[in-house]
């Protein structure tokens, strides 16, 4: 049994295992120059050979205990039919959509869009630096999907949207995307994913009102369906407040928290293992402040399941050497 397996099933407090949101990126000079051979993103993700490469660069120089597919949560929308790209220092910029368009591709359209997604996951697989870890699959959830569609663009600076007046439409892309993730899903675990991470990174951009409808029942449906594929799965509810909320409704394997969120809180109202937490700016310097904190965390689920992770992606000013040192500080030379 991997360690993260460990860790989720039985509930083993000493396993202590780790791996990192964007473990496979920019703050990595050899991901840097398959990048700039690869000028569009969406390409590079659906190149099989490239894709493995970097999926595995962060496992050829670090211990960690778990491959995530180099991949990202806009594949869905590609795979939708809506064009999806990636510009310098704007980030993600996709087109208009047509709902009924969307609404007609097919199951076999989708995922013909994605094999590459599914084939490289296999490839991935087959690696026998691999050995017990696991291989991380990962969707975007579905409110965090829609933002994009409907955004056409980062919604860090700009995003407003009547979520009353807009309540059919927002009904009938949130059915399209629910059996789409669910194909998504199905086809990384048939290729060799051991493991689902749900991403909704934008969880905290909807108001109380409408929390229940697009937060809640939206990952429940997603974390039924993939545990009833017998694979465990991460909820990154990005931004909420009320977890207690978040982990009685939707009941994921494990939850992974944002840098805001209070480790301790967590603690008091859940069993299921702990994952992420720690602030990704801790890793731009100051070794004692980071060894601080780990030992933090440490010391706070001592007593509980808790996956080493960071609260939100590694930065891309990160200097790989503190990634070396934050391992260190949680597997001392193991
Ligand atoms: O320019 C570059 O070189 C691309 C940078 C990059 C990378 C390395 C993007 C663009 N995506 C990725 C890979 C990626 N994305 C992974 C790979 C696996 C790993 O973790 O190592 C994963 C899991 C994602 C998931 C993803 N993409 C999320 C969810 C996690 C999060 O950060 O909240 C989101 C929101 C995206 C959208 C996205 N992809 C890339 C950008 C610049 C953005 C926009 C982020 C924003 O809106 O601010």
């Amino acid at each position: 049994m991997t360690p993260i397996h460990k860790c989720i099933i039985k509930r083993d407090k000493k396993v202590r295992p780790i791996w990192i949101m964007r473990q496979a990126g920019r703050y990595l000079p050899e991901f840097r120059s398959i990048r700039k051979r690869n000028k569009d993103f969406i390409k590079l993700c659906l190149n099989k050979k490239e894709v493995t490469n970097i999926t595995l660069q962060p496992l050829k120089r670090f211990k960690l205990d778990a491959a995530i597919i180099f991949s990202d949560i806009l594949m869905v929308p590609f795979g939708l039919g809506q064009n999806v790209k990636f510009l310098k220092n704007y980030g993600p910029k996709l087109n208009n959509f047509n709902l009924d368009k969307i609404k007609s591709v097919n199951k076999r359209e989708f995922y013909n869009n994605l094999k590459p997604v599914y084939d490289s996951i296999k490839n991935v697989s087959k690696y026998k630096i691999l050995k017990n870890k696991d291989l991380i699959g990962f969707s975007g959830s579905p409110w965090t999907i829609l933002v994009y569609m409907i955004n056409k663009s980062s919604p860090k600076n700009n995003f407003k949207y009547n979520f009353y007046k807009d309540k059919s439409f927002f009904h009938d892309l949130f059915e399209i995307l629910y059996s789409n993730i669910k194909i998504h899903i199905y086809n990384q675990i048939k290729s060799g994913a051991t493991l689902i991470q749900l991403f909704d990174s934008w969880a905290g951009l909807v108001d109380s009102n409408h929390f229940e409808e697009f937060i809640l029942k939206q990952n429940k449906r997603i974390v039924d369906y993939t545990k009833s594929l017998n694979t465990p799965v991460i909820c990154f509810p990005k931004g909420i407040h009320d977890y207690k909320t978040f982990l009685d409704y939707v009941k994921p394997d494990v939850i992974s928290i944002d840098y805001k969120t209070d480790p301790e809180k967590i603690l008091k109202f859940t069993n299921i293992p702990i994952q992420g937490g720690i602030d990704p700016k801790l890793l731009l310097g100051g070794k004692k402040k980071l060894e601080t904190e780990v030992n933090k965390f440490i010391e706070i689920f001592k007593n509980h399941p808790y996956i080493f992770n960071l609260g939100h992606g590694i930065l891309p000013e990160t200097d790989p050497k503190m990634v070396e040192y934050f391992i260190k500080l949680i597997k001392g030379n193991k």
